[in-house]
């Protein structure tokens, strides 16, 4: 059997999709597991940029059969919105297939995400409104709708109107809103229900024959440990489990069935959204590492905050996720500096602390202990192999290991496929 999953190691935008892309080449199946349209997975091939939400990032090769599974939350409008940009770009999406027990996102989840955020003020939790919280909060309350129950119309019809009633009340009572039109949005679901059906299936047979068979999937990730609902920054969370326990849940297989799991780390770290973040950098380098790195959110456009490599939460990654490999990306971002820092510890008054903590109290409290080392110039973007890399690069990356407890075995020097280096 062959499987790996792939998971950020930070709070999100490693360059996930990217390395998907990149090792999809060998596998035979791509499958998301977790998290919705909040994702935003870049991938450029052939002097194209594609950004992904739901789609799997081994949709640009034809020959690959990509699912998105149970765990997702799927927003119909954005999955056929996004099916369209890539059938208008010449991808061959026919290869898609997406579980019939995959919760769907409703207009309303969307709306109560926002109307919650704003109701917070200063306190939001800097959520991409995208509806995610609210999806999987219905989910755990037991009156979700199913991509299963779209296919039924009477079935959805019921389903919808007992939901619409509910969350009516919530929005003209509490929030003073004018209510959803049941029937409009039954008869627009339908409609998205149909241009769908085609791509529905039990995505966990699947999944479970093509790993019987010997063949190779990949499991991707979305978000990042940080952002886990169990394990990351809670409250600063997203609502499903990115770490690499949430394949078992969110694709439906036994963890007697994953090899591998390769975590992503950017050679700094990025945070978009509130909570808290360490190794933040207020000053000119941080605006430097945000411009030269295009560092956006790829879903909402926001600014990423920008700090040093934390080897505290990167090594608790490799810890919660069993992981394997590490991808190392971004490594060209850092190029130019005369010297770069990685935070090997926390300093809590005269405590050293390695293992990151699970209160934000606690850890508002603790400081970086900084190492530095000295930097590498631009030219590392040609290299094709870790030989070619610079020294100082080199002497980076197997720090980041020695601190991390897991060998790198990708390095990433550019956005471009080509711009991987296999160790
Ligand atoms: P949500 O919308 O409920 O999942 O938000 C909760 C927290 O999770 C963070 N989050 C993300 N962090 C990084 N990248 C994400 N995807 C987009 C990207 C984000 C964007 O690729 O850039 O475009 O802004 C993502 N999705 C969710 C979010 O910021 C909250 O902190
Ligand atoms: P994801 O959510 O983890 O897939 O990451 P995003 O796509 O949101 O953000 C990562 C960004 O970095 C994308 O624009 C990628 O094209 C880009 N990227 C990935 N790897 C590298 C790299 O090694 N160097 C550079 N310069 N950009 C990269
Ligand atoms: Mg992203």
């Amino acid at each position: 059997m062959s499987s790996v999953v792939i998971v950020g190691t930070q709070w999100g935008d490693e360059g996930k999709g990217k390395i998907t892309d990149y090792l999809a080449e060998q596998a035979d199946i791509v499958m998301r597991y977790q998290g919705g349209s909040n994702a935003g997975h870049t991938v450029e091939a052939k002097g194209k940029q594609y950004k992904l939400h739901l789609v799997p990032s081994g949709i640009l090769y034809p020959d690959k059969q990509c699912l998105i599974g149970h765990g997702v939350v799927l927003d119909p409008e954005e999955l056929l919105q996004e099916i369209d940009m890539l059938i208008s770009q010449g991808i061959d999406v026919s290869n898609l297939r997406i579980s019939d027990r995959a919760h769907l996102v409703f207009p309303y989840h969307k709306l109560f995400d926002g109307l919650e955020e704003d109701k917070k003020g200063d306190n939001d939790i800097g959520t991409t409104r995208k509806g995610i919280g609210p999806a999987y909060m219905d989910k755990s309350e037991r009156i979700g709708i199913r991509v299963c129950d779209l296919m039924n119309e009477d079935v959805f019809r019921n389903k919808l109107k007992a939901n619409l009633q509910k969350k009516n009340e919530i929005l003209t009572k509490i929030y003073e809103r004018e209510p959803f039109d049941v029937e409009e949005m039954t008869e627009r679901y339908l409609e998205y229900g149909k241009k769908l059906s085609r791509y529905v299936a039990d995505t966990t047979v699947i999944v479970y024959e093509a790993l019987k068979a010997g063949k190779k999937v990949l499991f991707e990730g979305a978000q990042g440990t940080l952002l886990d609902l169990d394990l990351g920054t809670y409250p600063y969370v997203t609502s499903s489990h990115p770490i690499a326990g949430g394949v078992c849940v969110g694709a439906g297989i036994g963890p007697t069935m994953i090899d591998k799991v390769v975590g992503v780390a950017k050679a700094y770290t990025t945070r978009v959204g509130k909570g808290p973040f360490p190794t933040e950098l207020f000053d000119e380098i941080g605006n430097s590492i945000r411009e030269k790195g295009h560092e956006y959110g790829t879903t909402t456009g926001r600014p990423r905050r920008c700090g040093w490599f934390d080897a505290v939460i990167v090594s608790f990654s490799v810890r919660v996720s069993g992981i394997t490999d590490l991808a190392i990306t971004k490594l060209d971002t850092l190029a130019g500096l005369d010297t770069v820092k990685i935070c090997t510890a926390y300093r809590k008054g005269d405590e050293i602390v390695k293992n990151f903590p699970a209160s934000l109290e606690y850890l508002a409290e603790c400081e970086p202990v900084y190492e530095e080392l000295p930097g590498w110039d631009d030219r590392i973007t040609q290299a094709r192999t870790y030989d070619e890399l610079p020294e100082n690069a080199k002497r980076y990356v197997e720090r980041i290991e020695e601190l991390c407890g897991a060998r790198a075995s990708i390095l990433s020097v550019g956005p471009g496929r080509e711009q991987t280096i296999i160790r």
